[in-house]
């Protein structure tokens, strides 16, 4: 899934960006409409898919699962919903790549089911917490073996009674959530999830969408096992933590002005918008409209003087993916920039407060990494060689830091852009960024 030749990004400094251009579709809704098709009663048509590594991982092991799913093509995907009860037992272990999203999800989904499966994923994603889901998922009275350090691979004992649980969960998670919900439709009685802090609803809204009641309010996600899932089209927009490295690559590179196309502004993901707003960002939010349960717009960016703040809190976990970019943006931006509140990032496919607080240090930048964020002074980037560590957003970030750079930027270990952004070189060239690949 994930390659060991090191993919290196070359980018040149300076340029502006220019045009219009649609990035590739939203990656969490693209798990999600493997997910419920697969369990729906019926057909149901994915438009915009995306067609990157991690949604693909998903798209393998539901037909590893006995689904029959036709394409990807052209974004367009067909799957031939099996029903709540209908997945078979995989002949192997599910090998779910970089993908997070995908192992925790299914986590929930298959400790329902009546047969055994095993999640494993590259080395990212073995080393990556996964008690978080174990942990309620037991309550519920599922059985999943990990190692000892509470990684994968999670051995899934099928057969098991789920009983529905109230869950309060210590990190504003929507991969947790997600996971519960999806354990709670073959559960007895209600699971409640209660978040701490709005993650983002995909999950919530899709159920929705397919006529299944979930009731949400103040914070909390509740619904009943036993139900069923009607197959439904969905239209998956543009990913705005795709659009989030033009969205800063644009502020950023003077003389830039750029059009993003059908991008999903779903308010549980926009924390990038209002964070680059508050930096003096020129972003305008155009034609907003709504497709399939999701709310969506173009957004108009236009390079802007940018100035340091102090990230409020609550804005963290609607941000949660942007914060390499937003980083880019804030060693651009006069003044100091705080990070608090953001601990998780140390946990993502790497640890992004340490890995980009290396990566600007190497291009000459004053970023010092605290154990929950970190503390930006805004400057002169110089050119010079930094590593990705095998995380896609640490590598796209960079790249439009070189906008902004004296010198060349080059990035190790660039392979895992294709788990979200397949395209990305040829799309942010055409763009105007200097960026070639070896
Ligand atoms: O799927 P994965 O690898 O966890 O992907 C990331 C990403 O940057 O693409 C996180 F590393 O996105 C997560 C996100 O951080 C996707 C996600 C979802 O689709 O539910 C939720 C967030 O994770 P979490 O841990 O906050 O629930």
């Amino acid at each position: 899934m994930t390659t060991s030749t090191n993919l290196v990004f070359h980018v040149h400094p300076g340029g502006r960006l220019h045009g219009r251009l649609r990035v590739p579709g939203d990656k969490s809704i693209s798990h999600r409409s493997i997910m419920l098709g697969s369990l729906a009663e019926g057909v149901t048509e994915v438009g915009g898919f995306l067609e990157g590594e991690d949604a693909l991982a998903t798209l393998k092991a539901f037909r590893a699962l006995g689904v029959t799913i036709e394409g990807p093509g052209d974004g367009r995907v067909r799957i031939e919903g099996v029903g709540l009860h209908g997945l078979k037992a995989p002949a192997g272990p599910l090998d779910l790549g970089n993908s997070g999203t995908s192992m925790r999800l299914l986590a929930g989904l298959l400790a329902g089911q009546a047969f055994d499966s095993e999640l494993v994923g590259d080395r990212s994603l073995m080393s990556r917490p996964m008690r978080r889901v174990t942990g309620p998922l037991a309550q519920m009275g599922a059985r999943i073996d990990t190692t000892e350090a509470g990684t994968a691979p999670l051995r899934i004992h099928g057969g098991q009674r789920l009983r529905g649980i109230d869950y309060r969960m210590p990190v504003a998670s929507a991969q947790v959530k997600s996971c519960l919900l999806l354990a709670g439709l073959y559960a007895e009685g209600r699971t409640c999830v209660h978040e701490p802090a709005p993650t983002r609803d995909h999950t919530e809204r899709m159920l929705a969408g397919m006529g299944y009641p979930v009731d949400v309010s103040g914070g909390t996600a509740c619904l009943s096992g036993g139900g069923s899932l009607r197959a439904t089209r969905i239209e998956v927009p543009a990913d705005i933590s795709s659009a989030a490295f033009f969205l800063v690559g644009a502020s950023i590179a003077p003389g830039s002005e750029l059009l993003l196309e059908h991008v999903g502004i779903n308010p549980t993901r926009t924390g990038v918008l209002d964070i680059l707003e508050r930096m003096g960002a020129d972003i305008e939010v155009l034609n907003p409209r709504e497709t399939g349960g999701e709310p969506v717009a173009d957004l108009r960016v236009r390079a802007a003087p940018l100035r340091g703040i102090e990230i409020p809190p609550e804005l963290v976990p609607l941000a949660i993916d942007e914060f390499p970019a937003l980083f880019v943006a804030a060693a651009c931006a006069e003044g100091t920039t705080v990070l608090t509140g953001a601990e998780e990032l140390r946990v993502k496919e790497s640890d992004r407060i340490q890995v980009m607080a290396d990566g600007l240090q190497a291009l000459g930048v004053e970023a010092h990494p605290t154990a929950d964020g970190m503390v930006i002074h805004g400057g002169p980037i110089a050119g010079g060689r930094v590593h990705s560590h095998g995380d896609h957003r640490i590598a796209m970030a960079f790249a439009m830091a070189a906008l902004r750079a004296s010198g060349p930027v080059d990035i190790d270990d660039c392979a895992n852009v294709n788990t979200s952004f397949p395209g990305f070189v040829d799309l942010a060239a055409r763009a105007g960024l200097g960026v070639t690949v070896s």
